[in-house]
């Protein structure tokens, strides 16, 4: 497995797809996810969202100082990215990719597949003061950073 350079929170918001190398064999497939081998920051936090309902979109929030990895492991979603200037749409809907998502992004979560899971690496705990609720907040913090 090749290694990755450990990354800070981008303060403007930046989105990759990262490409996650399974161990396969007769058996079937493994993907180990290990900091600076294919995560780019320390993993503090994993949670993982599941019966979704297909009618009900999530997130609407941003973060500010976050980096976090998103990985479709079951059935499909559309995750939406806004940095503030860009929009971006990525349809996730295999285990072999992992959406990294760094500091101030605006993020939803649509059109989830009824048996999806979704696995989220994050580099810091659980913080609520974090969170950005409010679209208007985000897009004038998103305006200021990138003055
Ligand atoms: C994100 C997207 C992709 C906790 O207590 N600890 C946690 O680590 C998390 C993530 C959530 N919670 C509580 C807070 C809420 O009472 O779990 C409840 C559901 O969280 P939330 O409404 O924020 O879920 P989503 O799906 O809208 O957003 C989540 C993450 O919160 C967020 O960081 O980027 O998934």
């Amino acid at each position: 497995m090749c290694s990755v350079n450990l990354l800070q929170p981008d303060p403007m918001g930046s989105v990759s797809l990262l490409q996650l190398d399974p161990m396969g064999d007769d058996r079937g497939s493994l993907i180990a996810l290990e900091t600076s081998k294919n995560v780019p920051f320390n993993i503090k936090r994993v949670y993982y969202i599941y019966d979704t309902r297909t009618d009900i979109a999530r997130g609407f929030h941003a973060h500010q100082h976050l980096q976090q990895l998103v990985i479709c492991l079951k059935g499909a979603c559309r995750f939406i990215t806004d940095d503030g200037s860009e929009k971006q749409e990525h349809w996730l809907d295999s285990p072999e990719q992992g959406l990294f998502l760094s500091g101030l992004l605006w993020r939803e979560m649509h059109d989830f597949s009824a048996d999806c899971v979704l696995l989220i690496l994050t580099d810091q705990l659980y913080d609520p003061n974090d969170y950005v609720r409010d679209y208007e907040q985000f897009l004038s913090m998103a305006k200021q950073r990138n003055a």
